[in-house]
Order: structure tokens, then C-alpha cells, then sequence
């Protein structure tokens, strides 16, 4: 096997990035091309992406990925979930919201009234985060006049390659997909007014959607197919976490922490309904059990307030350093709690919160920092504790992944607060997920997620974090 070259799209909700991968001969390595800001923009009608932006980096990043690297061989894209744009006549209607945008709340009041989220989570598995996508359709007046709605990454593949499909993945947070089937639950789909004729075709990671179109291959300088990979990025981090045993679980951690395990069946109790556990697809047919955890939103809204009160950047690296040296117990608040969704003064918020429970809200930022991380790490030790107790698989280690495996202060904390040990990175999971699942399409990486795995734990080697006692 020689070393082969693949590019991929990886888009969160604060940046976005296209990387070439190399993949063979125990080789499994990224080269950051490109990365640009992205996130909500405020539009007359609420949040929404600034997806005309987000489009020509990607384009832009791809023919610089291609000038570096003529071998690359295909390309793949994921992204954050849920969300999507409406086409008519292969025209996007509108640009599309974005999931933190409130307009839902009504959405989630009229689908409980027609299905209530008890028999939603018997049909879909999902938990309940108020932007699922079956939300988001229901308020959308736009539905009616369009032809087939794409989520993020299917449309930007469909830009690129012309093709319709619905990875199933992503497609998985919808709530529009059995959890049981992995096919559209077009009868509750038409019961919600969803058209069903908008769902497109399923795919699974791995399969191919297409090959450019003809300007764009000129533009980008090859003639490259696009790859289906898990195109949520959070299949994609899964795919890539190091775990050797049954008992690891994970945190993917971004701007959401994604706390759970993988398991080949679902777990649809009473029990794992009432602790908001998600059973989202996976690749290779996995489920991801898991928890959505507000992460390091918290920390990027804080910093964001402070900045525009200082007018003028304030360094993370030293703010996190004086977080981990403050002394003595900072109080915590619940990470989860919805009042800190939208975008805003954070910092206000957070101190509104751990007002409303009688303690006083540090001064000192740096202390307010320790209360958010610490915060986020209780948050994940409870989600730890719960995913042991309701799949029944007791728990040895934690692989965190993501930007927050670079969080030192995160990552003891999240050990010290289960007693586990934590293995933290691959910083780049959710790429190397991307990058992998393009090679072994190509024939080019390992057949089964085990290898794959193998072969990013002996070429990415964590960090270990003991628990102290
Ligand atoms: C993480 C993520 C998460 C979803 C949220 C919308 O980027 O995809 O898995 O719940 O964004």
C-alpha cells in the first residue's frame, strides 16, 4: 500500500478548515490548507450562516489543497448538524438559519402536540435538543415552495457535484429517520406537513456522490469525486477515536461536548428517554449513545463579551493558565442549562445563574474561567456516570477528542471529576474520521472501524491525564 491523498471539509461552528489527509503504509497524517472563521450572523429574520462565505472558502480552499498536493484523489465533506438549506429548481431559496436561531421553540410546540417527544423518541431515538431538524421544518415557510432539502454538508456536495442525497449519518439527527430502520419515517414525516418528495435518497459513509461539475473541476484545478463520508462531524470524531475497548467511552468536545459511547443496538428505555441520551448513527451502522453537553461555547461567548468590553483581544492561552492556578473551590453552575443556547452576554448569564442558586459569582476573570471549566467537566462526569448506568457497560477510560483535548485544565478536570483516566486528542478527530473513511472507500485505509482506530492511536498518541485522588 502507498501513501494516497485525500482533501477534507471540515466545518464547526466557530471555524471551518480544508486539509489535505495521507493515508498507507502505517501512514495517517493532516495539513491544515486552509481555516476561516465561521458562525452565526444576525439577518433581518434571526440567526442564520453566512453560507455564500462559507461556500467560497471552501471552493478556494480546495484548488489551494489541490496546488499543494495534485495526488489528492477524492473529496469529503462534514459538518455541524441539523442544519439545512431548501432548493427549488437547484436554486437555495434562502440562506440558511442557524440552529441557535429561536424560531423553534413554536416548531417544538407543534410537533409535541401532534407527536409527543415520548413516541419521537420511540420512532427516532433522538433526545431532545429544541433545533432538531423536524423543528426547524415545521416553521419553515419555505417548505412548500421547494423541491428536496439538503443538509449542510448534502448541499454543499450537491454544489459541488450536482448530486441530491442524504448521508444517513447526519440524517440521523434529523429526527425524521428511524432509529430502529435507518430509512425516512415518511409516515410521521407527513403527519408533521413534511413533505416527504423533500427527503432525499440515503447513503451511507463511504459511497461515492459524485464528480465535480465541469466549472468547478476547471476552478479547483482536478476532477475529483466527492466521497460521502459520516458527514456529521460528529460521526466522523467517533470514527476516529482511538478506543480499543469496550469499556472507553468518549467526549468529542467543540463547541459541544458529545459525551456517550458506541453500541451496536439501541438502548430505547423509559430511562435513557428521561436522561436526553441520543442514539445518532454512526459509520458502519454504530449508534452513538451519547449526550449533548454545552462545551467550550461557553468559554469562546465569555471571552467574545469580554473582548468587546476591552476592545481588544484577550489572549486564551494566559487566561486558561491563571484559571488553573487559581486556589480554592470556584462555585459551578449547570453547563446545560437552555438559558445559555443563544448567542449573548455570557458572562451575564452565567453570573445570573450561580446567583439563582445563592453563590456569588467570581470577580476575578480567571476565576470565572475555573467556574466555566469546571462547570463544563461536571456536566461531563455526570453524562459519563449516566451513559455507564443505562447502557449497562461499565466505564475505564475516556478518549477526548476535538479542540478541547487541548484544554489541559478541561481534561484533568474531566478526570478528576469521574476518577477515570483521560486520553485526550486527536485534536483533528473529526478530520481524521473525514480523511479515513475517503481513503478506505479508495481502497487505500483499513476495512473495519477496529483498524482504522488502530491506526489513528499509532500515529496519534494521546495524552494521559490520571485522575488525582
Ligand atoms: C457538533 C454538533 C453536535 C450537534 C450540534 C448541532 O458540532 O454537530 O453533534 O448536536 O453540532
Amino acid at each position: 500500500m502507498t501513501v494516497r491523498a485525500v482533501a477534507a471539509v471540515d466545518l464547526g461552528a466557530t471555524s471551518g478548515r480544508v486539509m489535505i489527509g495521507r493515508v498507507g503504509d502505517g501512514v495517517l497524517e493532516l495539513e491544515l490548507v486552509s481555516r476561516f472563521r465561521n458562525g452565526p450572523v444576525e439577518r433581518e429574520d434571526g440567526l442564520h450562516w453566512d453560507f455564500a462565505a462559507l461556500y467560497e472558502h471552501i471552493v478556494e480552499g480546495l484548488a489551494q489543497a489541490i496546488r499543494r498536493e495534485p495526488a489528492i484523489e477524492s473529496i469529503g465533506i462534514d459538518s455541524w448538524a441539523v442544519d439545512y438549506g431548501l432548493l427549488a429548481g437547484g436554486e437555495l431559496l434562502a440562506e440558511p438559519f442557524h440552529y441557535r436561531d429561536e424560531r423553534t421553540a413554536r416548531g417544538v410546540e407543534e410537533v409535541h402536540a401532534i407527536a409527543p417527544f415520548a413516541e419521537l423518541y420511540r420512532r427516532n431515538g433522538l433526545q431532545f435538543l429544541p433545533f432538531n431538524t423536524l423543528y426547524q421544518y415545521r416553521v419553515d415557510t419555505r417548505l412548500a415552495d421547494a423541491d428536496v432539502a439538503l443538509l449542510i454538508p448534502d448541499l454543499l456536495a450537491f454544489l459541488l457535484t450536482g448530486a441530491r442525497v442524504a448521508e444517513r449519518t447526519n440524517a440521523s439527527t434529523t429526527g425524521l429517520l428511524g432509529v430502529e430502520s435507518g430509512e425516512w419515517d415518511t409516515e410521521l414525516a407527513d403527519r408533521l406537513g413534511i413533505p416527504s418528495a423533500l427527503l432525499p435518497e440515503l447513503v451511507d459513509p463511504g459511497t461515492l456522490i459524485g464528480e465535480l461539475r465541469p466549472e468547478l473541476a476547471a476552478r479547483i484545478g482536478a476532477t475529483l469525486p466527492v466521497i460521502a463520508v459520516g458527514s456529521h462531524d460528529t460521526a466522523s470524531a467517533v470514527a476516529a477515536v482511538p478506543m480499543t475497548s469496550p469499556s472507553a467511552a468518549y467526549i468529542s468536545c467543540g463547541t459541544w461536548g458529545l459525551v456517550g459511547l458506541e453500541l451496536s443496538d439501541p438502548v430505547l428505555t423509559d430511562a435513557a428517554r428521561d436522561a436526553n441520551f441520543t442514539h445518532e448513527l454512526g459509520v458502519d451502522g454504530r449508534y452513538r449513545f451519547l449526550h449533548n453537553v454545552t462545551g467550550l461555547w461557553l468559554l469562546s461567548e465569555t471571552v467574545r463579551a469580554w473582548e468587546s468590553e476591552d476592545g481588544a483581544p484577550v489572549d486564551l492561552p494566559e487566561l486558561l493558565a491563571a484559571a488553573s492556578a487559581v486556589d480554592g473551590t470556584v462555585p459551578l453552575f449547570d453547563a446545560n442549562d437552555p438559558s445559555l443556547n443563544a448567542p449573548g452576554d455570557m458572562p451575564g448569564r452565567i453570573a445570573a445563574l450561580l446567583r439563582a442558586t445563592g453563590a456569588e459569582p467570581p470577580t476575578d476573570r480567571a476565576a470565572f474561567a475555573r467556574s466555566i471549566v469546571e462547570s463544563i467537566a461536571a456536566a461531563f462526569a455526570e453524562a459519563i456516570t449516566t451513559a455507564a448506568r443505562l447502557s449497562g457497560r461499565p466505564i475505564d477510560v475516556i478518549h477526548l477528542v476535538g479542540g478541547g483535548s487541548l484544554n489541559a485544565l478541561l481534561c484533568q478536570a474531566t478526570a478528576d471529576r469521574t476518577g477515570l483516566t483521560v486520553l485526550a486528542g486527536p485534536v483533528e478527530a473529526t478530520a481524521l474520521g473525514n480523511v479515513l473513511v475517503q481513503a478506505r472507500a479508495l481502497g487505500a485505509a483499513p476495512a473495519t472501524l477496529e483498524e482504522m482506530r488502530a491506526l489513528v492511536a499509532a500515529t496519534h498518541a494521546p495524552r494521559r491525564f490520571t485522575p488525582h485522588p
